[in-house]
């Protein structure tokens, strides 16, 4: 265990501008009243909330930087202020739970994480890779690059994110769930070597044996603390209709938990994003069975086991 303790942050952070799709920012009020504190603290933790509601303002109108990438500014300030939030959090010992809002919040989670446990290793549980460069991606929207940024691809790096570094290796990186990938994003993936389990390699190994794998790659011998990054839309558009950008053929609920439940063994876990959650996509049972799968995966990689 990196951190002994039963103390967790849980940081809601409303926020929609890496996408274009208005809902992702009422998402972690949903998921909160839903009774994560109270799944939390029957698994034995004390839950501290910290709301961020200026999340919400929404941007002004802003020209489109060098690169043609929407709301650069935007989201550089609240991936910013994510960061120094996250890495407060982890330094005064507790585990934290980031709940989105798009996932372009990852480079902000993930400097967060690094700033505090500079070798941790990213688990990115996503149909998508997210490591496209501003030049490289073909929407020009954020959340398909917070990795780009993370990993130092960027280059040269826009000056809204001039704060961004590369705060981790391609060692400590393994994808799970990936199905829909740009043509730059394999180059990168097969280039720099990364573990990079489709879902074709879940179909051909099974749930069990690719996280075996993917951990054992980033983590040998589990000596490094583990950042879980899970983007709902991994799970196949039956688990989680709500959200932007729906790829058939994912994981299925269970074997979305067992990755949780594999991760949470490991006794490694200090932070987990929830993201991509958007409540006003699909009817109303489709937000309910999303907002239940992002609670499911909070509780379960913080402990909850089926016994
Ligand atoms: N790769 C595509 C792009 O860059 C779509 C990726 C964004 N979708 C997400 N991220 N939900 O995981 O635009
Ligand atoms: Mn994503
Ligand atoms: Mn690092
Ligand atoms: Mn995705």
């Amino acid at each position: 265990k990196f951190i002994q303790t039963n103390q967790v942050s849980i940081l809601n952070l409303p926020f929609s501008g890496g996408q274009p799709k208005k809902g992702t920012e009422v998402a972690p009020e949903l998921i909160e009243q839903a009774g994560v504190q109270e799944d939390l603290e029957n698994l034995g933790y004390s839950v501290r909330y910290i709301q961020n509601p200026s999340f919400k303002t929404p941007p002004k109108i802003e020209g489109p930087s060098k690169d043609l990438i929407k709301n650069p500014q935007y989201v550089s300030d609240v991936c910013r202020q994510v960061r120094d939030t996250v890495k407060k959090e982890l330094s005064e010992e507790r585990l934290v739970v980031n709940v989105g809002g798009d996932h372009s919040l990852g480079m902000g989670t993930i400097e967060g994480v690094q700033a505090v446990y500079d070798d941790a290793c990213v688990l990115w549980i996503d149909a998508h890779a997210d490591i496209n460069t501003p030049e490289s991606s073909p929407s020009k929207n954020l959340h398909g690059c917070p990795l780009a940024f993370s990993l130092g691809y960027a280059n040269p790096v826009p000056p809204e994110f001039a704060w961004t570094k590369r705060v981790i290796d391609e060692k400590r990186l393994a994808f799970i769930g990936l199905r829909d990938l740009d043509p730059q994003e394999r180059a990168f993936l097969r280039d720099h070597n990364i573990a990079a389990f489709t879902m074709h390699h879940v179909d051909k190994y099974g749930i069990s044996k690719v996280v075996e794998m993917a951990l054992e790659h980033i983590n040998p011998g589990n000596r490094h603390p583990v950042h879980l990054s899970f983007d709902v839309d991994s799970c196949d558009p039956m688990v989680a209709p709500s959200t932007g950008t729906r790829v058939p053929g994912g994981l299925t609920f269970r074997e979305a938990m067992y990755i949780c439940e594999a991760t949470a063994e490991t006794s490694t876990l200090v932070a987990v994003d929830v993201m991509e959650v958007n409540p006003c996509l699909g009817n109303e049972e489709d937000t309910k069975n999303t907002v239940n799968l992002a609670r499911s995966i909070i509780r379960t990689s913080l402990g909850q086991t089926l016994l």
